[in-house]
């Protein structure tokens, strides 16, 4: 298969109706940070455990195409030797790699944040194709308040998102562009309208410089949504809000629009994607990459007892159904209560 097919390949197996992807790619901290909430120590068995939970859940691959893991999972077998990337292939999941290597202060830019991890990834990436990844992921981080972010911040984390795009297409792997808006502060939905349109245009300006196939990338965005100090928006609200910034910033030829969750709750995240698809068509598909809103009932019922293996498959397989209703515009609140 020539490189192009090979993108359009994995771009179609990842873009399909009624299905989104796990975002099970938290780095160490942020991994140590979701045990510590349940008791559990995050070490190396904790996680593979953790991670074998979630991938081998009985018919996951009815309502996800894709998980993007981190590259410890990558390596790390199921306890019959399976690669676990392999266990998510046998279920038709397709196994993708988060490649950024963190953020860090933006120098003389104070409050602005920048994510690095060019160097040697083209290398790199050769190395996680063999280990089965087709997909990668790069995050870039903006924080909001009346001056932030800055017009630096935005056009550096623009051009290091086109620059990741750009390497991954030439090594055969579809790149997801992730330009997360963060929720932390009081700032209202209009001051986050007005952030993530920025960032957007500014995006999708530098993938154009850097001749990124926009037909062969997906866009993973956050919400429209006001800061978490400062109150709760409806569904319709994000959803009108969201679309009419997305309409303005996002060419029709992306594929598709794969939202995080960013600190909203479970059922939040999932109302607000449903509201959206309410008020389609759309040229992209709208539908979901979520960590924490996919991940938290499961880890809530597992408590890192093997135990409570089958109620935690059952939690993350409940969650993922409806996040796939709310990909097609049909969940309903009412479907909270069904028994998991
Ligand atoms: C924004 O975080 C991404 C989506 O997760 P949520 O739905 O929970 O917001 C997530 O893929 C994130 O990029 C990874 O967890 C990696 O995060 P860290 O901070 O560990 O690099």
């Amino acid at each position: 298969m020539d490189a192009r097919s090979e993108l359009q390949a994995t771009v179609d197996a990842l873009v399909q109706a009624g299905k989104g992807l796990l975002a099970a790619d938290e780095s160490g901290p942020t991994i140590a940070k979701r045990f510590q909430r349940i008791g559990v120590d995050s070490n190396e068995e904790n996680r593979r455990a953790w991670r074998t939970l979630l991938l081998s859940a009985p018919g996951l691959g009815d309502f996800i195409s894709g998980v993007i893991l981190y590259e410890e999972t990558l390596g790390q077998r199921a306890d019959d030797g399976t690669p676990l990337p392999e266990l998510a292939a046998r279920q038709g999941i397709v196994p993708g790699i988060k490649v950024d290597k963190g953020k860090l202060a933006l120098a003389l830019a104070p409050g602005d944040e920048i994510t690095e991890g060019l160097d040697g990834l083209a290398k790199r990436l050769a190395g996680y194709r063999q280990q089965g990844a087709r997909f990668a992921k790069w995050r870039a981080v903006f924080n909001v308040s009346d001056s932030l972010p800055g017009r630096l911040a935005i056009k550096a984390n623009a051009q290091a998102l086109a620059a990741y795009a750009a390497i991954c297409q030439e090594s055969g792997v579809v790149p997801i562009v992730e330009p997360e808006v963060l929720m932390d502060g009081a700032h209202s939905m209009e001051r986050c309208t007005e952030v993530t349109e920025a960032v957007l245009h500014e995006v999708f300006h530098a993938l154009h410089r850097h001749a990124v196939v926009l037909e062969h990338m997906l866009l993973k965005p956050s919400m429209v949504l006001p800061g978490k100090e400062a109150g709760r928006a409806t569904p319709a609200e994000v959803a009108a809000q969201t679309v009419q910034v997305l309409k303005r910033t996002v060419p029709a030829a992306v594929p598709g629009i794969f939202f995080l969750s960013g600190g909203q709750t479970p059922t939040e995240a999932t109302a607000n994607l449903d509201a959206m698809n309410r008020i389609g068509p759309f040229p992209w598909r709208l539908s979901f990459s979520y960590g924490r809103a996919l991940q938290e009932p499961p880890l809530l019922a597992w408590h890192g007892d093997a135990a409570n293996l089958a109620q935690a498959q059952r939690a993350l397989l409940q969650r993922s159904r409806l996040n796939a209703m709310a990909c097609l515009g049909q969940y309903q609140a009412a479907l909270e209560d069904a028994t998991t």
